[in-house]
């Protein structure tokens, strides 16, 4: 077995305390992400874009990106090349990526919803897509043309009219946004995109320019710059979520592969140094087994530089009595995405109450999710999933009342409606109902 001073994960022994949510919460490992500071230090740009619009952007552009340009807008011609000179193969995953995510997508719409209270008095839920958004797409040391279609597809699918994305500029682009993210945009038909990265983007979107209209959503995931620039703006325009780092966690039994376990772990901290992953099972044979796989996989893994300080630092293995104790804890968690490698895993899942998304058995990796699933890959971060689900086509949608009373239908209320406003003491209210429908005198 791999000696403890050689492990990557650190291993916490919660047998016998997995009841105790002070106990769970004090091992849980999180990444701290300060978004609060970040505020204070991208206020003072998002002013400036609110009141100076473009010129704003691009000086921001200028000082932030090290790229000088006249115009955010990146031209059609360029969306349509950068379409043209995609490999094939990135090509024809994209398609089949954005075709299961329109399938997943589309089921999630909900048709318009009538409630007859009383003959002649009808209540509608109207479910109306919110007209303008903008995506951000990151594309700083990483580009993702997934995470635009994981955020064009719902809103397509949702109905909205206008969709902007904004994307960093790269020096070796010439100034453009990554091509690959040009490509993932022109193959969804997304028209109009910026050259604008960060929290310029966000202030962008929310306050507009001469090349950019406000928009009402901002949607997409970012760095905790970009976070708190949502944070600022958030209220002026509505936002998706202040995406954290990615986070994996892995409840697995004895019947698990520990190559698969050690591979997924590692999978998800190749996207960030503050990555977090957790395993949690009985079986102490099974995280001896992982850690020997994590050893043997580390040494042969690309991005160590970020591997090594995510599994090193904020992420754990831990050790419980049973799988209702690792239910416990992963729920206590709440993790972006958690895979559940277990006998009967469907069942286990099935248990399962915070998660961003659950991946079930051995062959449900979160790799499928991030690309070609069919389930949406922004999802939330920072346990904020014991509240908040992932990106979908609700997040584009609100649902409007639509109330429609007959004169009959309003009598039949109006006394209840007299006894709710005197209760209250809004007389005018009782008013406005006995204007139409008056009392009848004895
Ligand atoms: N796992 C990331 C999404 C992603 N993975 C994009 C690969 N590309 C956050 O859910
Ligand atoms: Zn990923």
């Amino acid at each position: 077995a791999t000696e403890p001073e050689d492990r990557l994960l650190a291993r916490v022994d919660l047998r016998g305390r997995a009841g105790d949510p002070r106990a769970v919460d004090e091992v849980l490992p999180r990444a701290a992400l300060d978004v609060g500071a970040a505020v204070e230090l991208v206020r003072p740009m998002v002013d400036d874009v609110r009141a100076r619009g473009l010129p704003a952007v691009l000086e921001a552009t200028a000082r932030l990106d090290g790229v000088e340009l006249t115009s955010t807008r990146v031209p059609a011609a360029e969306l349509a090349r950068a379409l043209d000179e995609l490999e094939p193969a990135v090509r024809a995953a994209l398609e089949e990526s954005v075709r299961r995510a329109r399938l997943v997508h589309q089921a999630q719409l909900r048709p318009d919803e009538t409630v007859e209270l009383a003959p002649g008095g009808t209540v509608t839920e109207r479910w109306v897509a919110v007209r303008r958004v903008g995506l951000y797409a990151p594309g700083g040391l990483v580009a993702y043309p997934s995470s635009v279609v994981m955020n064009v597809v719902p809103a397509q699918v949702a109905g909205v009219r206008e969709l902007a994305v904004a994307s960093p500029p790269q020096r070796d682009n010439g100034g453009l946004p990554h091509p690959s993210v040009l490509a993932a945009c022109a193959l969804l038909g997304v028209e109009e995109v910026h050259a604008v990265g960060g929290a310029q983007a966000v202030a962008m979107f929310a306050y507009g320019t001469s090349e950019c209209a406000p928009v009402d959503l901002v949607t997409g995931p970012g760095n905790v710059y970009v976070a708190a620039a949502k944070r600022l703006v958030r209220g002026r325009v509505g936002i998706d979520s202040e995406a954290g780092p990615t986070e994996i966690g892995v409840l697995a039994d004895d019947s698990a592969d520990p190559a698969f376990v050690a591979a997924d772990l590692i999978s998800q901290a190749e996207h960030d140094p503050n990555a977090s992953c957790l395993l949690v099972s009985p079986s102490e044979a099974l995280l001896d087994a992982v850690d020997e796989e994590l050893v043997r996989q580390f040494a042969l893994t690309k991005h160590v530089d970020r591997v090594g300080p995510a599994l090193r630092g904020q992420s754990a293995a831990i050790l419980v009595d049973d799988l209702d104790a690792g239910l416990a804890v992963v729920d206590a968690w709440a993790a972006e995405h958690l895979e559940v490698i277990t006998r009967d895993a469907a069942a286990v899942a099935a248990r399962v109450t915070n998660a961003g998304a659950v991946f079930v058995g051995a062959w449900s990796p979160v790799s499928l999710g991030d690309y070609l699933a069919g389930s949406n890959h922004v999802l939330p971060t920072g346990g904020t999933a014991r509240f908040n689900p992932g990106l979908s086509v609700q997040t584009f949608l609100r649902g409007i009342h639509v109330v429609d009373y007959s004169r009959e239908a309003l009598a039949e209320v109006a006394d209840h409606i007299d006894a709710l406003g005197g209760a209250e003491d809004l007389v005018a209210h009782v008013a406005a109902v006995r204007v139409r429908v008056p009392k009848e005198q004895p």
